[in-house]
């Protein structure tokens, strides 16, 4: 492990988003806060998009907080768990992330434990695709909205995604 400013050898988790501490969904992550302000950065990595829950359970009184992996901040939350402790619910999309644990307090320090749980999420969004119904003319190789030949778009919950057109280059037939 690389030792920084910020990041003493005491220290069981580094401070630095760049050495965040690899874990696994469902695995019970255990960590110490040695000293005032100590911050400890994990990292997990969802290979679909998933619905997770990070939930903490612990004495000492932490917050997380969620980052992209280019550390864009996402969300945190101090004590929806109960107790002094965090829970974050939120739909990812398949990627890593980063995952900041502190103490609420930040004079505060003690022993904490957290899990993040994944289930699958279904991001799928209803599609429906939409043309005009009429013939496409044929030989016709110029888009002609006008005469409402061949074009059409798709939607997602009735709201227009993409416009696309159908062009007859006289190759192919179409039914
Ligand atoms: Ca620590
Ligand atoms: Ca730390
Ligand atoms: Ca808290």
């Amino acid at each position: 492990m690389i030792q920084g400013e910020g990041t003493p050898s005491n220290d069981d988790h580094s401070d630095r988003f760049q050495f965040a501490t690899p874990i696994d969904i469902g695995a019970k992550v255990s960590g110490t806060l040695e000293k005032e302000r100590d911050e400890d950065w994990f990292t997990f990595a969802l290979a679909d998009p998933m619905e997770i829950s990070a939930q903490s359970a612990t004495d000492v009184n932490v917050k997380a907080g969620l980052y992209t992996s280019r550390g864009r901040f996402i969300v945190s939350n101090d004590d929806d768990g109960g107790e002094g402790n965090f829970l974050i619910t939120r739909i990812l999309e398949a990627g890593q992330y980063h995952l900041k644990v502190r103490a609420s307090d930040r004079q505060e320090t003690g022993q904490y434990a957290f899990t993040v749980n994944a289930v699958p999420a279904d991001l799928a969004p209803e599609i429906a695709v939409k043309g005009d119904n009429m013939e496409i003319v044929p030989g016709a190789t110029e888009t002609s909205p006008d005469d409402g030949t061949n074009f059409g778009e798709v939607l997602t919950d009735d709201r227009r995604r993409q416009y696309f057109v159908i062009t007859n280059d006289g190759s192919v037939t179409l039914d």
